[in-house]
């Protein structure tokens, strides 16, 4: 989706990026879920730098001398403002090169057939988890990094990366449905909404293309956990799957958005900025277009920013997350992506109709009923037979 950039940074914003940013006031709890511990500090990985001095360009450009001309960042679709990578490129002097996938599956799946060489990777909080045990995390500089102080303590910490050692939160969301009212006049904030077998809107609901995500939600709607590894449990989400296919238009994570905007469907599972942008005339939606955390309650997730072992070029890669947690430039992101941001300083510049969006940033009470995925361990190979089967059966591979 083509999103217009809205948003026009005050100097104030730039003068708390100078100063390191203001991080009192911003008091959204966050990552229920996740393990709260201390903030991180200053890893001794390999190559720890010494804090850049040299004022404002070294705090948001780093040790110029050291930076390589280009890096290559690893993403979900419509994941960063666009303009982010202009601006960065025009201080600091580094070409940012994206390249999109649509699942952590498939980002696993690609570092681990090697020969794409990745500075920044974005998985999701149970698929850190794996990459640490595979080992294919880098321990971070946060000499480098220093605007880890930015961030919420609530997002760090996180049980799949408790020291912080590897990952760096970028957003968080949740995962829902989004409705366009302007045709589902009649609805519920129930999971029963898009998995009604006898839907009015049967062949206008999408739904994530997702080992985790589609079954997750069939789970919840069942009654189950989101980490349910219970054999017949999961048979039984299988077979829910398989009887809403005949009202699933598509099974999309990428151009979900632009279904429903199109009017193609007016129902469809989702991530929270996803579905919140399509909604927002100012960043390509339209009106009319809502997101709902269903009342049986949904997945919590956290996207973290990463560094793949053997990436080509670390030291800029974490300039670039630096860069990307300056308060100016993660409230900017944030306005544009619509999903939660973990970094405090930001919320301190941010909209504050967009930090009261509880559809966003949900009361306790939402948050009480959100479930974070976890590994597994060896039940992904359920997981996995359940998906492929699901996907023959319905013919969708
Ligand atoms: N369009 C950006 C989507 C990012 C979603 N990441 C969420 C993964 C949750 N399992």
């Amino acid at each position: 989706m083509k999103r217009i950039l809205i948003y026009i940074m005050i100097a104030a914003s730039l003068v708390l990026a100078a100063c390191g940013g203001a991080t009192e006031n911003a008091t959204e709890p966050v990552a229920t879920g996740a393990e709260v511990t201390e903030a991180p500090e200053a890893t001794e990985a390999p190559g720890a730098t010494e804090a850049p001095t040299g004022g404002e360009t070294a705090e948001r450009c780093g040790d110029q001398s050291q930076l390589a001309d280009e890096i290559f960042l690893y993403t979900w679709v419509d994941y960063m403002d666009p303009e982010i990578k202009t601006q960065f490129e025009g201080e600091c002097g580094v070409k940012v090169t994206e390249t999109n996938y649509d699942s952590n599956e498939t980002l696993l799946a690609t570092l681990q057939a090697g020969g794409a060489a990745y500075d920044i990777i974005v998985p999701s909080d149970y698929m850190v988890q794996i990459m640490v045990d595979e080992g294919m995390l880098m321990e971070l500089d946060y000499n480098v990094i220093s605007n880890i102080r930015n961030m919420d303590e609530l997002n760090l910490n996180p049980a799949y990366d408790p020291e912080q050692k590897y990952t760096v939160p970028y957003f968080w969301g949740t995962s829902g449905f989004a409705v366009d009212t302007t045709v589902v006049t009649d609805y519920e904030d129930s999971w029963s909404t898009i998995f009604d077998p006898d839907s009015p809107y049967c062949g206008q609901i999408s739904m994530l293309d997702d080992t985790r995500e589609t079954p997750g939600a069939a789970l919840i709607y069942l009654g189950y956990s989101v980490n349910d590894t219970d054999p017949a449990h999961l048979e039984e989400a299988k077979n829910l799957l398989i009887e809403q296919s005949k009202c699933v238009k598509a099974y999309d994570s990428q151009t979900n958005d632009d279904l429903i905007i199109s009017g193609e469907t007016v129902l469809g599972h989702m991530w929270t900025g996803d579905a919140i942008t399509a909604g927002t005339p100012d960043a390509g939606g339209r009106e009319g277009i809502t997101y709902v955390i269903p009342r049986e309650g949904a997945v919590i997730w956290q996207d973290n920013m990463a560094i793949p072992v053997g990436a080509p070029n670390p030291y800029t890669a974490m300039v670039f997350m630096n860069y990307l947690n300056l308060p100016d430039i993660a409230a900017q992101n944030a306005e544009w992506v619509g999903y939660g941001t973990p970094n405090k300083a930001a919320k301190d510049v941010m909209d504050p109709d967009v930090l009261a969006d509880e559809r966003i940033y949900p009361s306790e009470e939402v948050m009480s009923r959100l479930e974070w995925i976890e590994d597994v361990g060896e039940a992904t190979e359920l997981y996995d037979r359940i998906w492929t089967e699901f996907k023959a059966a319905v013919g969708t591979q």
